[in-house]
């Protein structure tokens, strides 16, 4: 018997739908972030990749490639400035012309020197007004390419206890976010992300999930949190906190990436792959309630490969939530039921522990893909292509600087 059929058979004297777990994970949609095909390093240096891109449309084009080896990344976030194009429209055009489409509109106000004293928090309203317009900008850039999702992370805060007010600085920060709200066509949503340092090292604005959905609720429904794995101090349970903006409607989505000891951006689940399948496990068991929640990688590769790391990343999302659609739910009630603590642990154990590989590999042959996207990656030569047609380029060193 094949890996996959005794597989497929464990899981089915279990209880387990197989074609379901299959047609769930043919389902997924992992979108891509443009900024993890660029040279991307961190304060200390940025080595240049061969083939890097260099600009938004080698960006789509490798998010494109990513897309067509794993048959699960639809979609691509941009970044604004860092993508500013001429004509959104061609942009679009172009993205579907390569199988793909524009995701997440993020914004950016964490680079140019008038947001040195904060952005939306700035105690000067003509900089608020800068940064307000820059938010338009960004809703207008969605609407033409057909983006409903508009991303906002801010890297305001201060540095020394005393520096400013926390609650004149909030009060600020709601009035500007209830002004885009406002803004907001019916048919988009807002993500707001929290962080709790960096670039800031004593308070950031939001500095946690507590903050971000207080700030949501004086909002409206069509404002979410953003969960970025990386921005949490250690030992944090997120799962718990997935957990509970499910529950309250509130999870709007995540930035996928790994964490070691600060903001690190590793390749999602490599770090911590328990804790990514526990995260995937409430998703898992909050069924409908996460139907709307945006799956997104948010990672900088230093010293990476960058469409392998990508891909690698696909594979490692994929991995988890395979993990957590084969939890023996049955079992794993009966057994919290019966308060058998280490029972309905071993439940979850067991999921954890299975090798869901044959099962990846089945459902992307029957995607009509290679079973192994690394393997196809490998032998397709596209990353050698790029770089000899791209050659080593220094442009996007860093991030690039906003305006
Ligand atoms: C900030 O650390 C962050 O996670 C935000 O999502 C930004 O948009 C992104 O990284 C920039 O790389
Ligand atoms: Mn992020």
């Amino acid at each position: 018997m094949t890996g996959y059929a005794s597989l497929a058979e464990q899981l089915t004297a279990k209880g387990i739908d197989v074609e379901l777990v299959k047609a769930k994970l043919k389902a997924q949609h992992i979108e891509l972030p443009s900024w993890g095909f660029a040279n991307t390093g961190t304060r200390f240096k940025t080595y240049a990749w061969p083939g890097a891109a260099r600009n938004i449309y080698e960006k789509l084009a490798d998010a494109a490639f990513v897309h067509k080896l794993t048959g699960v990344c639809p979609s691509v976030a941009i970044h604004i400035p860092w993508d500013k194009v001429d004509d959104w429209r061609a942009l679009a055009e172009y993205a579907h012309a390569q199988g793909v489409r524009i995701g997440a509109v993020n914004t950016n106000t964490f680079q140019a020197d008038r947001y040195k004293w904060g952005s939306i928090t700035n105690a000067d309203p003509a900089i608020r007004q800068v940064a307000f317009e820059h938010h338009l900008e960004c809703i207008a850039i969605a609407q033409q390419v057909g983006s409903t999702t508009l991303s906002l992370w801010y890297g305001d805060g201060t540095n020394y206890a005393g520096q400013e007010s926390f609650v004149a600085r909030r009060h600020r920060m709601i009035e500007f976010l209830q002004r885009v709200y406002a803004a907001l066509p019916e048919s988009m949503r807002m993500l707001i992300e929290y962080k709790f340092y960096e670039p800031a090292f004593y308070h950031t604005d939001l500095a946690d999930w507590g903050q971000a959905y207080a700030v949501c609720l004086k909002l409206g429904p069509r404002a979410q949190v953003l969960v970025d794995l990386g921005h949490h101090a250690h030992g944090v349970n997120i799962e718990h906190i997935v957990a509970t903006l499910l529950d309250e409607g509130r999870l709007g989505g995540f930035h996928f990436n790994n964490r070691k000891y600060g903001d690190d951006d590793l390749i999602v689940g490599t770090i911590n792959p328990f804790e990514l399948f526990l995260i995937f496990n409430e998703l898992v068991a909050a069924g409908e309630a996460a139907k709307d929640v945006a799956y997104m990688i948010d990672q900088c590769h230093v010293i990476e490969p960058k469409i392998e790391a990508m891909v690698q990343s696909v594979i490692n999302i994929q991995v988890a939530y395979a993990k957590a659609l084969i939890v023996d739910r049955a079992a794993l009630g009966t057994r919290q039921a019966e308060h058998d603590v280490l029972g309905a642990h071993r439940v979850l154990m067991d999921a954890f522990e299975t090798d869901v590989r044959p099962l990846l590999a089945q459902v992307r042959q029957e995607m009509g893909l290679h079973p192994d996207p690394i393997a196809a990656l490998r032998q397709s030569g596209y990353e050698q292509k790029i770089a000899a047609e791209r050659g080593v380029s220094q442009v996007g060193g860093g991030f690039p600087e906003a305006d």
